[in-house]
């Protein structure tokens, strides 16, 4: 067999997991169990341990395809060269909030981090009514930071160019354009949703009002190179605890608008105060303050490293005032694909039936609103007031 060969790519099992890990040196003489964990759309997660120990590593493996629809719809495996330039730049800028990076092979598109398994997805922590009372402070710290060091106010004009092209990244961002800006507004086959809905469906296929507002995201989504944003950032792609914060997966990550990565949190956290009974106001409180804590960082950064002629203050607010207006939009789009599009989210499809209908339409009105009236709402302050409970 020739080293081309040997080499090519081979999707692990959780044996070949735990030999390739052995053979970088890491649990070498140990007896190691391994289960495969991943529960996204794309990728194989294993996490590997030595037997009767509590934490050990992650390695994580990207599919030629995507998961959550099948063989049918390949998809590169560059994304894990990206999302581990991203985990490693994200260890330079904020290592609090990241997992350590140990090591990456791009032929098998394999990263190896540390295992965050002892933390909770907040996902999953939140439909379970878990509390995180830092969370907003760290996810406000994580996003000012990664956001103003790749961006025109934190990088040089060579380095922001650098960034451009280190996270090149069309095939995921395509993903987006389609999933997030585009089919869930149309007729397309991708969509999934209840037969109950059609109606309320048909109102948004066919609003021409909402049909340009989303235009113009796409547009911005294509066109707006502010900084090296994380371009999935769902709660599922964040571990936590009462004391910890870690963000990861960031495959999708690529220069692009700000208010992308600050409208797709603030989305998936509203999706608990549409769908639980008890404590909305813990979660409206966690927006406003990822709000607050982001302008803060951001302004704090700003004054301390933006050079002339930026370093004006009516830029640093203007430039503020778009990205969350940008935001507001995205939170819109973000709301209504995942209740109608591909990916869904298990806060609102754990509900039952009668009361998911119910929670869909009002999700999806709420999406509209955001989206069309963007530029009136213009922060999170307000658009917290219209879902005062
Ligand atoms: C085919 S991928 C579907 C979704 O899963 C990822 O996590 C992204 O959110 C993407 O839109
Ligand atoms: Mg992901």
């Amino acid at each position: 067999m020739s080293i081309t060969q040997e080499k090519k790519y081979k999707s692990l099992t959780e044996e070949t997991a735990i030999s390739f890990l052995q053979q970088l040196g890491y649990l070498e003489n140990e007896v190691c169990e391994c289960v495969e964990i991943g529960d996204g759309n794309l990728n194989l997660v294993f996490q590997i341990k030595a037997v009767g120990k509590e934490k050990g590593y992650i390695v994580k493996q990207a599919l030629p395809y995507a998961k959550v629809v099948g063989e049918s719809w390949p998809l590169t495996i560059k994304r894990a060269t990206i999302e581990s330039q991203a985990i490693e730049l994200y260890n330079k800028l904020i290592p609090e909030f990241v997992p350590k990076f140990y090591h990456h092979d791009e032929e098998q598109a394999i990263t190896v981090i540390e295992d965050l398994s002892d933390l909770d997805i907040l996902r999953k922590g939140l439909i379970l009514g878990e509390s995180y009372p830092l969370l907003p402070k760290h996810i406000g710290e994580f996003l000012a930071t990664t956001l103003f060091y790749t961006s025109d106010f934190g990088a040089s004009p060579a380095r922001k160019k650098e960034l451009e092209k280190l996270f090149n990244n069309p095939e995921l961002c395509d993903i987006t354009e389609g999933l997030v800006f585009t089919d869930p507004f149309f007729n397309s086959e991708t969509n999934n949703f209840e037969d109950e809905l059609k109606n309320v469906v048909q109102e948004i296929w066919d609003d021409e009002e909402l049909q340009v507002e989303v235009a113009k995201l796409k547009l911005g989504f294509f066109t707006k190179k502010e900084a090296l944003i994380h371009a999935d950032l769902h709660t599922g792609s964040i571990f936590t605890s009462s004391s910890e914060t870690k963000v990861i997966d960031p495959e999708f990550a690529f220069v692009g608008p700000v208010g992308f990565d600050l409208g797709q949190i603030q989305a998936n956290l509203l999706f608990q105060v549409f769908t639980r009974l008890e404590n909305k106001k813990e979660i409206l409180d966690s927006l406003v303050e990822i709000e607050k804590v982001f302008n803060e960082t951001f302004t704090n950064l700003w004054k301390e490293h933006t050079e002339y002629p930026l370093n004006k203050k009516a830029v640093l607010h203007t430039t503020l005032d778009n990205y969350w207006i940008d935001a507001i939009g995205v939170i819109g789009c973000e709301l209504i694909r995942r209740s109608i599009g591909l990916a869904h989210v298990e806060d609102v499809e754990s509900l039952p039936l009668a009361r998911r209908l119910v929670v869909k339409k009002r999700i999806l009105q709420f999406g509209v609103t955001c989206i069309k009236n963007r530029f009136k709402i213009r922060n999170i302050e307000t658009l917290t007031r219209e879902l005062e409970v």
